[in-house]
């Protein structure tokens, strides 16, 4: 049993860290100390390249995601990034081609594995260094126990590591070696009908369809006086605002104004971000969201799920659950069907007043190559795509 993960740097599973304990597992190594050859593929398959800005190419990996990528547990639900969402998260501050690792079907050329990587500065307790994120790990369905999973994040680290970086963060709904951190996803019921009829909910106990409807009913408009979009000129003072608040975490990113910027700016159909600005022009809280498409398979009706996930945030003034509250209302507003939320940060306050259910859905957070104590999800401050 995990014949690949023991020869990471990795905690293995069932190990507790002890208090206090927070560094690398193995020492950085010299650029002349690290292989400079891509690993060995089995026969049939190649390491390939793509480049994200030809749309003729993101097209191609959004079909590889689209058909091969992470699924819920009863195989109902697919991700369905969008190519626009993909290329925006493929593509953030710092971001290199040699960092998308493909392997083809040497034979076919068809995408068989995918694994990305993106610099990003992380606080982990009292210590904040250079670390990438890792997402989108995928092989293609007819090619999986070919052991190319190993494969990709052996080469993609190793590249990493030619670049200086020797840490990691991601996450991964299966529970692996190297887990810091386990969290629940949260779901805020909008459009209840066709939640039902694709099966992502179930009528209540002692409820027709017309009370369940009623119950998750929201307001037209926003009731927060100053909610309104961010624009460009709040950034600075939204940063602001957001770094305080992601100073209180175990687990969170440290992020430059061109990053946060990148990261948060309105994109329609992407992410939103709203701001509270008071009566004398301060802006006193911040919240944002992305948009992520769910393919709902085999279902004769309905082919896809819009789903808005909370994104960063931070309240100076105004309550959490006045925020998010307002914040669905935005959602709803874009026909939104379901609003998910993970009980990271202060999340698990808001849940229960705005009719917040919890999922079946479970997201580990993993460090590579670092050692610490497990981290509570209400000490995380990091959210992933
Ligand atoms: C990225 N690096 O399981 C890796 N979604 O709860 C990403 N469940 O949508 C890894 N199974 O609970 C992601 N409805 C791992 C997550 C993969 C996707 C996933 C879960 C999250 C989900 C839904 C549908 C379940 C369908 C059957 C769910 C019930 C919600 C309801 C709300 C109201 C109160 C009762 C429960």
């Amino acid at each position: 049993e995990w014949k690949f993960w023991r020869t990471q740097p990795v905690t293995p599973l069932g190990i507790k860290v002890a208090k206090g304990k927070n560094g690398p597992i193995e020492e950085n190594k010299h650029i002349e100390q690290l292989k400079q050859e891509p690993y060995e593929l089995p026969d049939g398959f190649s390491w390939s390249e793509i480049n994200v800005s030809h749309d003729e190419q993101l097209k191609e990996l959004y079909t590889f995601l689209n058909e091969n990528y992470v699924e819920d547990n009863d195989n109902m639900f697919r991700f369905d990034y969008s190519m626009p969402l993909l290329q925006w998260a493929l593509c953030s501050p710092g971001w290199t081609p040699k960092w998308h690792v493909v392997i083809r079907h040497t034979e076919s050329r068809e995408i068989a594995g995918f694994y990305s990587a993106a610099p990003i500065k992380i606080k982990v307790y009292d210590k904040e260094l250079p670390m990438i994120e890792s997402n989108f790990l995928c092989v293609h369905k007819n090619f999986r126990l070919r052991r190319l999973t190993p494969k990709l994040i052996a080469e993609l680290y190793r590249r990493v590591n030619l670049s200086g970086i020797f840490q990691g963060v991601n996450t991964a709904g299966v529970l692996l070696p190297g887990v810091v951190g386990k969290c629940l996803y949260w779901h805020r019921l909008i459009n209840v009908e066709k939640l039902l009829s694709v099966g992502f909910t179930q009528l209540g106990r002692r409820m027709t369809l017309q009370m369940m409807k009623e119950m998750y009913q929201l307001p037209k408009t926003t009731r927060v006086r100053g909610f309104r979009e961010m624009r460009e000129s709040d950034i600075p003072k939204a940063l602001t605002l957001l770094t305080q608040y992601l100073k209180t975490f175990d687990l969170s990113p440290v992020l430059t104004q061109e990053e946060f910027q990148y990261l948060c700016q309105n994109r329609p159909n992407i992410v939103r971000s709203f701001v509270v600005e008071q009566e004398n022009g301060e802006i006193t809280d911040f919240v944002s969201y992305y948009h992520l498409l769910t393919t709902v398979l085999n279902h004769q009706q309905h082919k896809t799920l819009n789903i808005c996930y909370l994104y960063y945030y931070a309240a100076s003034r105004t309550s959490l659950s006045d925020l998010i509250n307002d914040c669905l209302v935005e959602a709803h507003k874009s026909d939104c069907d379901v609003f998910n939320a993970l009980d990271v940060m202060d999340n698990r306050k808001f849940f229960r007043q705005l009719k917040f259910g919890e999922g079946d859905g479970i997201l580990n957070y993993y460090i590579y190559n670092w050692q610490c104590p497990r981290i509570n999800s209400e000490k995380i401050g990091l959210l992933l795509l």
